[in-house]
C-alpha cells in the first residue's frame, strides 16, 4: 500500500493543553503556509466540534488531533474522509484489544457505541483532518457528559490505554490510507466496506429539509450512501446524519 511519495505525517507537533478545537489551530497554521503533515494535539479542547457545528465533547483523557493535508489531487474529498475512518478503526484496534466497525459516513464504534469521530474541513488552502477518540475518559464523565450511545477504548477493552500508542498508530495509519486515497481509493472502499456495521439496516437519513428512511445498502463507489426506499427506489446520499434502527453486530 505505502508509495514513497508521502512523507509519514505527523511533523511537526504542536502540543497543546487547553484550547477551543485544534482544527482552528491547524487552520491558522495552514493559513500561514505550514507544510502537509503537520500535527495539533490537545489534552482537552473547551470548544471541540463535530459536524453541522455539533459540540464534541473533548475532557481529558481524549486524543483531540488535526492533521494538515495539501492534497494536490486524488479522487473526492468523501472518500478521503472514508480513508480517515479506515485508519482511525485501524489505529484504535493496533492500540488495544477491540474490534472497530464504521457507520456511514465517519463515526468509529465499538460494540455499537461510538468510540471516535472524524472531521475534515476545508482552512488555509488546506484540508484538516480532525479525530476525536475517547480514550481512557472514565465512565462516569462519558455517560454524564456524552451520553449512553458513547464509550472509550479504555472501557471496551478492559485496559488502560496509552493515549501517546494511539497517536503513534494513528499516524502510521493515516500515513498509508492517505497514500492509498491517493493511488486511487479503491482499497480505501473495500476496507471502508469490510467495517461497514451499517449495510443491511434499517436506517434513518436526515438531510436538511428531507427526511428518509430505508434499508442501508452499503456505499457505492464516490463513497456516498445507497439508501433503498420502501418504493424500491435506490437513493444516493452524500451529506447526512444515519440512525441505525436497532443495534449493530456484536463486537463492532
Ligand atoms: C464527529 O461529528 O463525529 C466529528 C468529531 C471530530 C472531533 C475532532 S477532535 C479534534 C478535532 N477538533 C475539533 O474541534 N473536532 C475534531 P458528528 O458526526 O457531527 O458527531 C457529533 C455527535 O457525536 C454529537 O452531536 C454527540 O452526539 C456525539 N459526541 C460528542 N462528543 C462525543 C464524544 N467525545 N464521543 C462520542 N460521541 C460524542
Amino acid at each position: 500500500m505505502r508509495r514513497p511519495h508521502v512523507e509519514r505525517l505527523g511533523r511537526p507537533i504542536v502540543r497543546l493543553g487547553e484550547v477551543g478545537s485544534t482544527n482552528d489551530v491547524a487552520g491558522l497554521l495552514a493559513a500561514a503556509g505550514v507544510a502537509e503533515g503537520a500535527l495539533v494535539v490537545a489534552d482537552r479542547q473547551s470548544a471541540g466540534r463535530g459536524r453541522l457545528g455539533r459540540p464534541w465533547v473533548s475532557p481529558h483523557g481524549g486524543l483531540w488531533c488535526s492533521v494538515l493535508l495539501r492534497p494536490a489531487r486524488g479522487p473526492s474529498r468523501g472518500l478521503l474522509s472514508l480513508a480517515v475512518g479506515v485508519a482511525v478503526a485501524e489505529a484504535a484496534e493496533a492500540a488495544c484489544d477491540v474490534r472497530a466497525g464504521l457507520k456511514w459516513p465517519n463515526d468509529v464504534l465499538v460494540e455499537g457505541r461510538k468510540v471516535a469521530g472524524v472531521l475534515l474541513e476545508a482552512a488555509g488552502g488546506a484540508v484538516i483532518v480532525g479525530v476525536g477518540v475517547n480514550v481512557i475518559i472514565p465512565a462516569g464523565a462519558l455517560r454524564a457528559d456524552i451520553g449512553p450511545a458513547a464509550t472509550s477504548l479504555h472501557l471496551a477493552s478492559g485496559r488502560p490505554v496509552d493515549r501517546d500508542r494511539v497517536l503513534a498508530a494513528l499516524l502510521d495509519r493515516l500515513t498509508a490510507w492517505y497514500e492509498a486515497w491517493g493511488a486511487g481509493g479503491g482499497q480505501v472502499l473495500e476496507a471502508w466496506r469490510r467495517r461497514d456495521v451499517t449495510a443491511g439496516r434499517r436506517a434513518v437519513v436526515s438531510m436538511p429539509g428531507e427526511t428518509l428512511e430505508g434499508v442501508a445498502e452499503g456505499i457505492d463507489g464516490d463513497g456516498a450512501l445507497r439508501l433503498r426506499l420502501s418504493t424500491g427506489e435506490v437513493r444516493r446520499v452524500m451529506a447526512a446524519d444515519v440512525q441505525v434502527m436497532g443495534h449493530p453486530a456484536r463486537g463492532c
